[in-house]
């Protein structure tokens, strides 16, 4: 065995990370109990099952390729990756159709990897982290407004990232639970001073389905870094987003399509040299 089909410590570890979101979707609720109208499943299925005829004839896809699907899509399933597949793949068109009328700040994808209820923290709080934590300390601060400017008191920011590896709580084995993940209630003027770690860029696992996918086709593998949010606030809309670092590695060639412009964070050292800050306000459309 040649040193690169060696399965690393990281590998193993990233793989449990695509096959835990399949047990974790299942336990959302209404996952997949949506009334749908026969009518619009009509409409949706048959447009979508004439649009992958399209591509067969325009590619000529051959039995060979056809029986590759095939193999392929099963063991998707048997791998637990349908929603990295679809998270990465699909969702942020769905975003893009979902959130196009709003006014308040840019959304995009959830990804696969949030889990609902984390712990509730105070409007000026540390994020559970381990001791001696690695990375690069960092202050995300900021304000909740409505579209008019008004401060939304009480807001809440939900906010969940990866480590200084690219690894999730409760996906990647070993970390604990609530590692990176908070429910934070801003304050009466709808600020927060959240203080965490600068996560790293995520890798979609390479052992698995979706990997192999990556590597058959030549792509590469990996989202730039990120920080995942839902914020709300009582009569306004939920929004979804992520916040990703300028200049960071991959921002332009995202594997997921879910970087927009709006989204940039630009930290600077803080006075006192503990690690970075950096401060981005939320605008919530009414509800
Ligand atoms: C992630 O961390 C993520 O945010 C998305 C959208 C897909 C895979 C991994
Ligand atoms: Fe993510």
């Amino acid at each position: 065995m040649t040193q690169v089909d060696q399965p690393t410590e990281f590998d193993a570890k990233a793989a449990d990370s695509g096959a835990n979101a399949t047990r974790v979707f299942q336990s959302k609720e209404n996952a997949a109990g949506a009334q749908i109208s026969q009518e619009r499943v009509d409409e949706v299925a048959t447009a979508a099952i004439k649009a992958i005829h399209e591509v067969i004839r325009d590619k000529q896809v051959t039995y060979e390729e056809y029986d590759a699907l095939k193999a392929w899509m099963i063991q998707v399933g048997v791998d637990g990756e349908w929603p990295l597949f679809l998270d990465v793949w699909m969702e942020h068109v769905v975003e893009e159709v979902a959130n196009a009328e709003r006014e308040g700040s840019k959304g995009t994808i959830e990804g696969p990897y949030y889990v609902p209820d984390a712990p509730e923290l105070p409007a000026d709080c540390t994020l559970e982290m381990r001791e001696d934590e690695a990375g690069t300390p960092l202050l995300f601060q900021g304000q909740v407004r409505a579209l008019d400017g008004t401060p939304l008191a009480g807001a809440i920011v939900d906010i969940w990232h990866a480590d200084d590896a690219g690894f999730y709580s409760q996906f990647a084995p070993g970390l604990p639970d609530w590692l990176f993940r908070a429910r934070v209630t801003a304050d009466d003027e709808g600020r927060y001073f959240i203080n965490t770690m600068q996560p790293a860029p995520y890798q979609i696992p390479t052992d698995g389905s979706c990997g192999k996918l990556i590597a058959a086709a030549g792509w590469h593998a990996w989202r730039p870094a990120h920080i995942h949010l839902k914020v709300s606030a009582p009569d306004h809309q939920l929004i979804t987003t992520q916040l990703y670092f300028e200049g960071g590695e991959y921002v332009e060639t995202d594997i997921a399509d879910a970087v927009k412009p709006e989204l940039m964070l630009a930290p600077t050292p803080r006075a006192d040299g503990s690690g970075n800050e950096v401060t981005y306000d939320f605008v919530l459309d009414p509800a």
